[in-house]
Protein backbone atom coordinates (compact mmCIF):
# COMPACT_ATOMS: atom_id res chain seq x y z
CA UNK A 1 0.00 0.00 0.00
CA UNK A 2 2.66 2.35 1.11
CA UNK A 3 4.81 1.80 -2.12
CA UNK A 4 1.33 2.30 -4.17
CA UNK A 5 0.59 5.75 -2.90
CA UNK A 6 4.73 7.20 -3.16
CA UNK A 7 4.59 5.35 -6.79
CA UNK A 8 1.73 7.91 -7.64
CA UNK A 9 3.08 10.38 -6.44
CA UNK A 10 6.18 10.19 -8.31
CA UNK A 11 3.41 9.96 -11.02
CA UNK A 12 1.92 13.09 -10.94
CA UNK A 13 4.98 14.97 -10.08
CA UNK A 14 6.56 13.63 -13.30
CA UNK A 15 3.45 14.32 -14.81
CA UNK A 16 3.76 18.33 -13.29
CA UNK A 17 6.98 18.42 -14.70
CA UNK A 18 6.33 17.62 -18.23
CA UNK A 19 3.57 19.49 -18.45
CA UNK A 20 5.46 22.75 -17.85
CA UNK A 21 7.64 22.01 -20.10
CA UNK A 22 6.08 21.02 -23.46
CA UNK A 23 2.99 23.09 -23.09
CA UNK A 24 3.90 26.86 -25.13
CA UNK A 25 2.34 28.48 -27.95
CA UNK A 26 3.64 27.47 -31.34
CA UNK A 27 5.87 30.69 -31.37
CA UNK A 28 8.24 29.50 -34.10
CA UNK A 29 11.90 31.05 -35.34
CA UNK A 30 10.67 31.92 -38.45
CA UNK A 31 9.01 35.14 -37.05
CA UNK A 32 11.95 37.75 -38.46
CA UNK A 33 11.41 40.89 -37.16
CA UNK A 34 12.87 42.86 -40.48
CA UNK A 35 12.25 46.41 -39.12
CA UNK A 36 16.52 46.66 -39.31
CA UNK A 37 17.25 49.66 -41.30
CA UNK A 38 20.29 49.82 -42.47
CA UNK A 39 22.30 52.81 -41.48
CA UNK A 40 25.85 53.39 -42.54
CA UNK A 41 26.06 56.64 -40.47
CA UNK A 42 25.41 55.23 -36.92
CA UNK A 43 27.87 52.65 -34.89
CA UNK A 44 29.68 49.69 -37.75
CA UNK A 45 29.96 47.39 -34.91
CA UNK A 46 26.96 45.86 -33.77
CA UNK A 47 27.64 42.70 -36.05
CA UNK A 48 26.06 39.97 -35.01
CA UNK A 49 27.65 36.87 -34.86
CA UNK A 50 25.09 33.44 -35.07
CA UNK A 51 25.74 31.07 -32.38
CA UNK A 52 23.49 27.33 -32.43
CA UNK A 53 22.81 25.69 -29.26
CA UNK A 54 22.25 21.77 -29.65
CA UNK A 55 22.11 19.24 -27.39
CA UNK A 56 25.01 19.27 -25.78
CA UNK A 57 27.23 21.36 -27.96
CA UNK A 58 27.79 24.92 -28.86
CA UNK A 59 28.65 25.70 -32.03
CA UNK A 60 30.64 28.29 -32.74
CA UNK A 61 32.64 27.02 -29.09
CA UNK A 62 34.94 30.09 -29.60
CA UNK A 63 34.28 33.55 -30.70
CA UNK A 64 36.00 36.79 -31.18
CA UNK A 65 34.65 39.96 -31.67
CA UNK A 66 35.38 43.43 -31.83
CA UNK A 67 33.20 46.33 -30.25
CA UNK A 68 29.95 45.78 -29.54
CA UNK A 69 29.06 41.81 -28.51
CA UNK A 70 25.83 40.80 -30.62
CA UNK A 71 25.13 36.61 -30.80
CA UNK A 72 22.19 35.66 -32.46
CA UNK A 73 21.57 32.11 -30.63
CA UNK A 74 19.27 29.62 -31.89
CA UNK A 75 18.54 26.41 -30.04
CA UNK A 76 17.97 23.41 -32.63
CA UNK A 77 17.84 20.63 -29.96
CA UNK A 78 15.05 19.31 -27.80
CA UNK A 79 16.62 20.68 -24.65
CA UNK A 80 16.05 24.23 -23.44
CA UNK A 81 19.20 25.98 -23.47
CA UNK A 82 20.14 30.00 -22.17
CA UNK A 83 23.67 31.64 -23.07
CA UNK A 84 24.79 33.54 -20.57
CA UNK A 85 28.01 35.72 -20.49
CA UNK A 86 30.01 35.51 -17.47
CA UNK A 87 33.62 37.25 -16.65
CA UNK A 88 36.33 35.76 -15.01
CA UNK A 89 35.20 36.55 -11.84
CA UNK A 90 31.68 34.86 -12.00
CA UNK A 91 29.83 37.98 -12.49
CA UNK A 92 27.07 37.03 -15.27
CA UNK A 93 27.27 40.66 -17.85
CA UNK A 94 24.16 39.19 -19.98
CA UNK A 95 21.63 36.41 -20.52
CA UNK A 96 18.96 35.25 -23.35
CA UNK A 97 15.97 33.70 -21.82
CA UNK A 98 15.41 29.99 -21.93
CA UNK A 99 14.77 29.26 -25.42
CA UNK A 100 13.32 25.92 -26.46
CA UNK A 101 13.86 24.37 -29.46
CA UNK A 102 13.07 26.57 -32.73
CA UNK A 103 13.62 29.79 -30.26
CA UNK A 104 15.86 31.97 -31.38
CA UNK A 105 17.24 35.57 -29.34
CA UNK A 106 19.51 38.22 -30.15
CA UNK A 107 22.12 39.04 -27.02
CA UNK A 108 23.46 42.37 -26.86
CA UNK A 109 26.28 43.77 -24.48
CA UNK A 110 28.85 46.14 -24.06
CA UNK A 111 31.67 44.37 -22.85
CA UNK A 112 35.19 46.06 -21.76
CA UNK A 113 38.09 44.21 -23.91
CA UNK A 114 38.13 40.59 -22.68
CA UNK A 115 38.09 37.10 -22.26
CA UNK A 116 34.66 35.76 -21.29
CA UNK A 117 32.51 32.52 -21.04
CA UNK A 118 29.40 31.65 -22.49
CA UNK A 119 27.53 28.87 -21.15
CA UNK A 120 24.28 27.64 -20.13
CA UNK A 121 23.31 28.50 -16.37
CA UNK A 122 20.60 25.51 -15.99
CA UNK A 123 21.65 22.94 -14.16
CA UNK A 124 24.79 20.73 -15.35
CA UNK A 125 24.42 22.18 -18.76
CA UNK A 126 27.96 23.83 -18.93
CA UNK A 127 29.87 20.25 -17.40
CA UNK A 128 27.46 18.67 -20.17
CA UNK A 129 28.79 21.07 -23.21
CA UNK A 130 26.91 23.95 -23.43
CA UNK A 131 30.24 25.94 -22.95
CA UNK A 132 32.37 28.30 -24.67
CA UNK A 133 34.84 31.50 -24.56
CA UNK A 134 33.83 35.36 -25.64
CA UNK A 135 36.89 37.46 -26.69
CA UNK A 136 36.14 40.73 -26.88
CA UNK A 137 38.67 43.31 -28.55
CA UNK A 138 38.56 47.06 -28.06
CU1 LIG B 1 21.23 24.28 -21.32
Amino acid sequence: MKTLIASSLLVLAVAACGGSGTSSAPIGGSASAGAAVPSAATSPAAETTAIVVKDFTLDPKDLSVDGTVSLAVANDGPTIHNITIRDDAGTVLGATKDLKEGESETLTADLPAGTYVLFCSLPGHESLGIKGSLTVGS
